[in-house]
């Protein structure tokens, strides 16, 4: 047994000798899902399996940043999956990220749930759960290990790849001495480290810069509320060719400044309203911030959606007042805020210079951004 997981030994008995094995990760998978999934997979197969991999969405692919991953050629469609016998689930939080492959997996003699999420539902037959590890992929390999399957190469570059990905570039708090320890023995097995980050995080297209650029452009800071956020529109995505599910990460390009303890990110969606992605530094939860607008998450990360955006950061700048007007210190920088504050101009130094409007500062800036694609492209072409 490890990690105190009390079916760890039961799960590698399994895994031993299973025939067929059904391996499925979350939907929207992100890279701790698919190395575990496409890791597990290899080193089942290496040991005489019968695997499909697959998670239960409607098209099951890697994306561009992911299509390095070893074994990426056999994933199955959902559609494509067994009944096998034997499942296992990775890094699925709870039963309901399985998506459409819940019902069959819930149906098979032997499920296995593996995953790190705390408040993990324990949906399996067999349940190894720890939240203190880093990855899943770390739970991955240590079963593997126990399993007595030799990782090669292309295992671990997928295993690494899911440990890499989920620490943060091994800089988030679970980035663990034993996740380092991990880390080093993935290395030693030939994980080409370099050329995974760049993979993952040195392939954005290049309308993706284009797309950076305006929406860092427009980012407003309320320095007395700690504040910050911008915005993209559907206009943005069809000048820079870059599709709304790429733009995940924008949120934390606004979050990375030290001005500001509460990042808002604003996406207009086709039907008109806005999505808006919101994270705290903390200590200020935007949970309930989140719910107060009909939407819902974490303390540090939530979302909802709205209507009209520059309400929505209006109430925002409302909450984190009657959030940090409680202690004196505070409330007297924060006091002078209020009084002045229009909706959006006027208080800040930025929204002062964009023209006290957002729409007026979106506008102004889109005609620079605009001017400097255009030289861009020139310069592009005249060099190819
Ligand atoms: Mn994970």
């Amino acid at each position: 047994m490890r990690y105190n997981a009390e079916d760890w030994d039961d799960v590698v008995a399994v895994l031993r000798d299973p025939a067929e094995v059904a391996i499925v990760c979350h939907v929207n998978p992100d890279g701790d899902a698919l190395g575990s999934l496409l890791g597990a997979s290899l080193a089942l197969a290496k040991s005489g399996a019968r695997t499909w991999p697959s998670w239960g969405s409607d098209d099951v692919g890697l994306p561009d940043s992911y299509a390095f991953l070893p074994g990426a050629e056999t994933l199955v469609q959902a559609s494509e999956v067994p009944r096998a016998p034997v499942w296992l689930a990775l890094d699925c939080g709870a039963g309901d990220r399985l998506g459409s492959l819940e019902d069959q997996a819930r149906a098979s003699e032997c499920l296995i749930n593996i995953d790190h999420h705390p408040g993990n539902d324990n949906f399996g037959t067999f349940n190894v759960v720890v939240p203190g590890a880093s990855s899943t992929a770390e739970l991955v390999v240590r079963l593997l290990q126990d399993v007595g399957i030799d990782l090669d190469r292309d295992i671990a570059t997928c295993l690494y790849t899911g440990l890499v990905t989920d620490t943060g570039r091994f800089q988030y708090a679970s980035a663990s001495p034993e996740a380092l320890r991990l880390g080093a023995d993935l290395l030693a097995l030939g994980v080409p480290a370099p050329a995974i980050a760049s993979e993952i995080w040195e392939s954005v297209p290049f309308g993706y810069l284009k797309l950076m650029g305006r929406m860092l452009g427009r980012a407003t800071l309320f320095p007395s509320e700690r504040f910050v956020y911008s915005w993209i529109t559907l206009e943005d995505l069809e000048a820079t060719g870059v599709d709304l599910d790429a733009t995940e990460t924008l949120i934390d390009l606004v979050r990375s400044t030290r001005a500001a303890d509460v990042a808002a990110m604003f996406k207009e969606q086709p039907d008109g309203t806005y999505r808006a992605s919101m994270r705290s530094k903390g200590p200020v939860s935007v949970a309930a911030i989140a719910r107060d607008k009909g939407g819902g998450g974490h303390e540090l990360a939530a979302g909802f959606t709205a209507e009209d955006m520059d309400e929505a950061v209006y109430d925002i700048r409302t909450a984190l007042r009657g959030r940090l007007g409680g202690t004196s210190e505070k409330g007297g920088r924060l006091g002078g805020t209020s009084e002045k504050g229009g909706r959006l101009g006027g208080t800040s130094e930025q929204g002062g210079r964009l023209g006290g409007t957002s729409e007026q500062g979106g506008r102004r800036l889109d005609r620079k951004t605009t001017a400097l694609e255009a030289g861009a492209s020139e310069a592009t072409s005249r060099r190819s």
